[in-house]
């Protein structure tokens, strides 16, 4: 059991009334959590004795300040249990990881009539991109269906797979809208039998339970530090050695190179060789004070929580009437993401009335048009929970739900 209430003291937002003297229950958390002291002194830490480029110059800061930024890459490599920690990119986040691929592996490895794979459920940076891609090549973009149960229906990979055309498959590791926990090993057993290459994005997963990407398997991994504690403004992208060394770089500028000419340039080793211009060194050092923040409390624990929390939030969510709950029921499947329609209140109004209560939960379509076509919905309310989250919030969250109801007359 994790200690929520010495948790809850660490992160200094979760003590702010809304709208004047509401507690703030803050259930937005796939789309960013709040962040520990731990995390906000770690920046400004930088900010106030260390400031400094990295990699450059030889006078004490910057050499503390690369010593600040390159421990995260060694904290980063540990926590997704990463071979080398030259595999291990700084990006800006997911989206711009994912683009990374596409713009620089898909336009030397994909061609006319190739096909990548995706899923129903992807959020739009990892469908958009692809569509850039194939559309340039002439190449198809295919998708895996979603079941009625909130899952991907596997076979229909097989019948892609069978072409001998795929080039990629390109998955979220949990789905931000229906929480759904992805069978991502055997997604990538399938595609290594045909010598497919797998993207796995990890936006969802990373921060909710252990990942391994030595027993995942994959090619690339995608993840962001903000969903994770951590600032905004940085990510990682995670990438095989020899996919790395024979990609061409994204971006050309400073500290990517080795030797700049007139008219040629050759290339910084990994992983700079990705990391051009000056980088973003405080929100690097502010991620890795989050890693050490969720490795202190143990993804075992933080996973268990969320699966305790969510089985409570299904139980109470399914008991008011008129709710439709999306995405598999059993908690054990599905990361503590809840999407949910209730009535016909359209969900900005749901979620316009239970914010004057104090509780932030998110409505739209999540950034996963795609899925909600297939759900045959506008859009849905989520509520997404992390460590910080308590029981009594949840109760808060479905009374409000009912005053909902009540104005509503539903
Ligand atoms: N992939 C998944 C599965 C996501 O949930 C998100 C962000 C991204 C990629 C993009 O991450 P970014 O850090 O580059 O923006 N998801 C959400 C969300 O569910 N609500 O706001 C952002």
């Amino acid at each position: 059991m994790i200690n929520i209430e010495n948790i809850r003291n660490d992160f200094p937002i979760l003590k702010r009334k809304v709208h004047k003297d509401k507690a703030l229950v803050y259930f937005d958390n796939a789309a960013t959590t709040q962040k520990p002291i731990q995390v906000i002194n770690s920046i400004s830490n930088y900010y106030l004795n260390y400031n400094s480029n990295i990699h450059r110059a030889v006078h004490e800061l910057a050499e503390e300040a690369t010593a600040a930024y390159e421990s995260t890459r060694d904290k980063v490599a540990k926590f997704i249990n990463a071979k080398n920690r030259e595999e291990i990119v700084f990006v800006r986040g997911t989206t711009e990881a994912i683009n990374l691929v596409a713009y620089t592996w898909g336009r030397q490895n994909v061609g006319k009539d190739d096909i990548i794979i995706t899923t129903e459920y992807e959020h739009h940076s990892n469908i958009v991109p692809w569509q850039l891609l194939t559309k340039e090549k002439g190449a198809r973009l295919e998708y895996i269906g979603v079941d009625d149960n909130g899952e991907l229906i596997l076979d229909q990979l097989d019948k892609y797979l069978e072409t001998g055309k795929v080039k990629l498959v390109a998955f979220s590791q949990m789905s931000n809208v229906l929480g759904t926990i992805t069978d991502s090993e055997e997604i990538v057993r399938k595609c290594k039998k045909k010598g497919v290459r797998v993207l796995v994005d990890g936006a969802q997963s990373v921060p909710h339970m252990k990942v391994d990407l030595q027993k995942l398997d994959c090619d690339f991994f995608a993840f962001s530090a903000h969903k994770m504690l951590g600032p905004t403004g940085v990510g990682v992208l995670w990438a095989r050695k020899e996919l790395l060394e024979n990609m061409v770089p994204f971006n050309g500028g400073g500290d990517m190179i080795r030797e700049v000419h007139k008219y040629e340039t050759s290339w910084n080793d990994l992983p700079y060789k990705f990391e051009a211009g000056t980088p973003n060194i405080a929100d690097v050092i502010g991620f890795g004070a989050a890693i050490d923040y969720l490795e202190k409390i143990g993804m075992d624990k933080v996973r268990e929580h969320e699966i305790e929390i969510t089985k409570y939030a299904l139980d109470k969510l399914s008991q008011v009437k008129g709710v439709k709950i999306y995405g598999p029921m059993n908690a054990t499947k599905r990361g503590g993401v809840i999407s949910f329609n209730l009535g016909d209140i359209h969900p900005h109004d749901l979620a316009t009335i239970i914010d004057e209560d104090g509780i932030a939960i998110r409505s739209g379509h999540h950034c996963a048009q795609v899925l909600m076509e297939r759900l045959d919905v506008s859009a849905t309310s989520r509520a997404s929970f992390y460590i910080y989250n308590t029981k009594d919030e949840v109760d808060a969250f479905i009374k409000s739900l009912y005053r909902a109801k009540e104005l509503f007359k539903i």
